[in-house]
């Protein structure tokens, strides 16, 4: 069942899954491929072994799936989706589970397909950078195999090590290089995608540019296993900078923040990669949980963290210096240090992309990924912190209960925390509590998408909707948009077994879901 009390009851019209089904998959499947408890014919003794499948990163949401299958081929895809198709089976698709709206896990006993088994990487062009994959490769090893090229990968996320292209492609991921390499509806060159009547489309195409007709692959980049599963991604891999800097900075206000983004913007350009920042709070639990010391001698209201990307040296160098020192003059920012090696990049790197670990370890916590115009980004995160205060949850004297645990009496909030990708505005606020909990949720819900909806925001930049949000699209999306989403779902997936009761409202989706 979900963290959110969200009533949702199992769909009537969904197949449970039998021994005959199983025996069905077996005459295409090879055993390893298929993850089945023994009561319907399976090798697996405890339901609790389909944990790691189950339940997602945050080990908010859990399902009750008695089958994964792990499909070898595009092939075995359509076939799997062609028999749940025809049998009314539900079925939710699964890459490395490192989203984080509930969108990879079953909500009750829908089928798993993972794709981990589908890694190969099937061409890659030395000229143009164009990779075309299997759409279970981890992003990580694909930017490897990239760097072994002299290219990298279009993106980069803290999830990079689990997450797959194919998992990135279905939430449109943003991540920390989004403001260099902006979005994957541009990266992405071409799909390759099974329908849920196992129909398969090879839109595979490797050409830059092609206007030919509406562009179906936009479809699928973003629609979460909700319209089929793509099996193949073909993307195009910029040159990998030879030359990389970072630098984490100190300012005193959110203010000081954007004043800098525009400086660095300007001053950096073309070899501006990240423009990332977090807020006092996430540095302190990152360092603690990490064991790290700050670059920076003093505390400081927010840090900045920039990355420059170059192709010469002392060009960047030359860049950046001269940014930095302007930006210490002008008072713009009150601290900067500069990585000097490649350890103190990964460092620096670490203290961004630790903080959702360190927060998840600090103790439950409650994500809301926001797109908000910058000028007003970090407003959410103080007037959440007076809400929750004033319910009595919270208290602005971290000491107060920044050590609660789960077995307290009372539920209680911890921490309330921002940062995020300010380039693209895009802004993580985390609530940690002790425990999840309605009193908490009632606070924070929905006075949180409804103050995203009063600032022209978009309740989820690059997370996707999920479970947790398809109640909430309407604070982002006229009906008139939701309609038609729902139109194209039905198109696509008349039977409504791709993903069920996540990404659409559930009032206005087809009757099956
Ligand atoms: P899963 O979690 O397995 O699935 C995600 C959704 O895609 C589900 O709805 C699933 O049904 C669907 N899906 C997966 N594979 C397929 C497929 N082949 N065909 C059809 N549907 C499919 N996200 C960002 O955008 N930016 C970040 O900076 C970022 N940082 C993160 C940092 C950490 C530490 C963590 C844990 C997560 C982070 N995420 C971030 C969220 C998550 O990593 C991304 O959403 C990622 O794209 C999910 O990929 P995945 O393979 O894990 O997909
Ligand atoms: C990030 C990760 C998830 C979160 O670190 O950029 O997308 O909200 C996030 O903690
Ligand atoms: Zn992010």
């Amino acid at each position: 069942r979900s963290y959110a009390d969200i009533a949702i009851e199992r769909n009537p019209q969904f197949k449970k899954i039998t021994k005959q089904d199983i025996d069905h998959f077996k005459t295409f499947l090879e055993p390893q491929s298929i993850l089945a408890t023994t009561d319907i014919g399976g090798t697996i003794d405890e339901a609790k072994e389909l944990d790691g499948y189950n339940t997602d990163w945050l080990g908010k949401y859990k399902g009750r799936s008695q089958v994964v299958l792990r499909p070898k081929s595009t092939q075995q895809v359509s076939k799997i989706l062609k028999y749940c198709n025809d049998q009314k089976i539900a079925v939710v698709p699964q890459g490395g589970n490192t989203g984080l709206v509930g969108g990879g896990v079953p909500v009750f006993d829908e089928v798993i397909v993972s794709l981990g088994s589908m890694n190969n990487i099937r061409d890659f062009n030395e000229t143009s950078g164009i990779l075309v994959c299997d759409s279970g490769c981890i992003l990580e090893e694909l930017d490897k195999f990239a760097a072994g090229h002299g290219f990298s990968m279009p993106l980069d996320l803290g999830a990079k090590g689990s997450c797959h292209i194919g998992g990135n492609v279905s939430t449109n991921a943003g991540g920390i290089r989004f403001i260099r390499y902006g979005s994957l509806h541009g990266s992405v060159l071409g799909l390759e995608v099974v329908l849920p009547d196992g129909t398969i489309v090879d839109n595979l195409g490797t050409l830059p540019k092609d206007s030919t007709g509406y562009d179906l692959k936009q479809l699928f980049i973003g629609a979460e296993g909700t319209l089929g599963i793509v099996t193949g991604v073909s993307i195009v891999t910029p040159p990998r900078p030879n030359s990389v800097n970072v630098a984490v900075l100190g300012v005193s206000s959110y203010d000081a923040v954007q004043k800098a983004f525009r400086k660095v913007r300007r001053d950096l350009a073309e070899v501006l990669s990240a423009f990332e920042f977090w807020d006092t709070r996430c540095m302190q639990i990152v360092l603690d949980h990490n064991n790290l010391r700050s670059p920076l001698e003093e505390e400081h209201p927010f840090y900045i963290l920039i990355e420059t990307s170059g192709s010469k040296k002392d060009h960047d160098d030359e860049k950046l210096a001269e940014c930095l020192e302007s930006l210490l003059e002008n008072e713009i920012i009150d601290d900067g240090a500069l990585a000097q090696d490649e350890t103190q990049v990964s460092k620096m790197w670490s203290m961004r992309e630790g903080i959702p670990e360190s927060l998840g370890k600090w103790g439950p916590t409650y994500k809301y990924d926001i797109s908000i115009p910058i000028g007003v980004l970090y407003d959410i995160v103080p007037e959440m912190a007076n809400r929750l205060e004033q319910a009595g949850l919270y208290s602005k004297d971290p000491k107060t209960y920044e050590s609660a645990s789960k077995d307290d009496p009372n539920v209680v909030v911890k921490g309330v925390l921002g940062y995020g990708h300010i380039g693209d505005g895009n802004l993580h606020l985390n609530v940690v509590a002790n425990r999840f909990d309605k009193k908490v949720t009632d606070v924070l819900e929905p006075y949180v998408y409804e103050w995203v909806a009063s600032h022209k925001g978009s309740i989820s930049a690059e997370h996707g909707l999920g479970l947790m949000k398809a109640p909430h699209l309407h604070y982002s999306k006229s009906k008139v948009i939701v309609d038609w989403m729902v139109r194209i779902k039905n198109a696509f997936d008349p039977n409504g077994i791709m993903n069920p009761y996540k990404f659409l409202p559930r009032t206005t989706t087809s009757s099956s879901n």
